[in-house]
């Protein structure tokens, strides 16, 4: 049930105030939250870092903003310093990791053509292994 102070705009449930309050429903809210559990790697006021439960290489983290926005379509005038926070953290986990120097690839799939399964922005950092390109 979605709290009748979030109205819906463009498809997303947001609050009339045009804020970006926890969405009941999302998952990834609950975890920046500490409602729901994960293998957190770092987190701080703007940020939550935390382990796929599905990794697809050695390394796979997810970063998101503690706030909830769906997509990078949502992101908007001021969120700039926000997405360069989370390119500076996912650069630094993967050089605490070691793969500065192999490499390694920071992805935020956007919709349903890029397979958005998670209506919350995230990065996904990964890295431990050769990736193909194109993607698939
Ligand atoms: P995407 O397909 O780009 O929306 O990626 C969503 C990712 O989120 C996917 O790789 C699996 C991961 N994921 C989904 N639910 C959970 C969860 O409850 N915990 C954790 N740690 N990861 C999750």
């Amino acid at each position: 049930m979605i709290p009748p102070r979030l109205v819906c705009s463009r498809g997303l449930w947001r609050s009339q105030s045009g804020g970006r309050e926890q969405v009941e429903d999302c998952i990834f809210c609950k975890i920046a939250h500490g409602q729901v559990e994960s293998q957190i790697v770092y987190q701080d006021e703007h940020l939550v870092a935390f382990d796929d439960i599905n990794p697809q290489a050695p390394m796979h983290v997810l970063i998101i903003p503690r706030v909830h926005i769906s997509s990078l379509l949502e992101l908007g005038d001021g969120d700039e310093e926000l997405v360069g926070r989370a390119h500076r953290l996912a650069a630094r986990i993967a050089r605490e990791r070691g793969y500065d120097r192999r490499g390694f690839r920071v992805v935020a799939n956007c919709g349903q053509d890029a397979g958005q399964s998670v209506p919350h922005l995230h990065f996904h950092v990964i890295g431990g292994r050769a990736l193909q390109w194109p993607p698939g």
